[in-house]
């Protein structure tokens, strides 16, 4: 095990797990796959959506919008979201059995009321960073391997970020599932994140080239 190398995982929250308030299909395929490759890693940390009640990402905070409607934010496209993640909740929680692997670090985002979160490394206007690429860099960590919710938003803001940051990623296939909005978004997410300089995996030991 290379000891500068740590394992990502991104927003393995309830409310993204089936049942959950913005539940991504078959969420819970992730889980056991994870948690296989988790026992090779010694540094493992993750990421938690957490969001104040009312935050502007909710649909609910714009009367007359609904779920997955666009609305214009700072020269770009803010979608809105069922209430998710809420500070304290029950959806909002990591789980359990991400929770079970002593986790290094967790990192919170998303918590300012004004903006959202996608990547763990910054806010969605670059406004702001999370602690967590100053956390990376006090424990030298420079390869990440990636895993998590939602393919095409949090996993790939998170990746995309992540190689312009400087470190080398792995993104774990079998441990990430989309939203897809529309058809193909995690294709095209997964398309995006190998053109930016992630190498897709399949297993840890077998890297696959796709
Ligand atoms: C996410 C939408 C809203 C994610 C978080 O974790 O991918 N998606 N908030
Ligand atoms: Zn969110």
């Amino acid at each position: 095990m290379i000891r500068s190398e740590a394992f990502l995982l991104i927003d393995i929250q309830n409310d993204f797990l089936p049942g959950g308030a913005l539940a991504v299909a078959d969420g819970h395929q992730i889980i056991e796959p994870i948690l296989h490759l988790a026992s090779q890693f010694s540094i493992k940390i993750a990421s938690q959506d957490w969001h104040p009640t009312g935050h502007f990402s909710f649909a609910s905070s714009h009367p007359g919008k609904n779920v997955y409607d666009q609305i214009p934010f700072h020269n770009s496209l803010q979608t809105l979201w069922p209430d998710h993640c809420i500070q304290g909740s029950r959806g909002a929680n990591l789980h359990d059995s991400i929770l079970e692997l002593n986790l290094n670090c967790i990192i919170q985002k998303g918590t300012n009321s004004e903006i959202d979160s996608y990547s763990a490394f910054f806010d969605n206007q670059r406004l702001q960073k999370t602690g967590l690429d100053a956390w990376l860099k006090s424990k030298k960590i420079t390869h990440l391997t990636v895993a998590g919710l939602a393919t095409d938003f949090c996993v790939k803001y998170s990746v995309l970020d992540a190689l312009d940051l400087g470190y080398s990623v792995c993104v774990f296939l079998p441990g990430v599932r989309g939203v897809n909005i529309h058809q193909n978004d995690s294709e095209k997410a997964i398309d995006e994140m190998k053109l930016a300089g992630a190498q897709l995996i399949m297993d840890k030991k077998n890297p696959t080239d796709f």
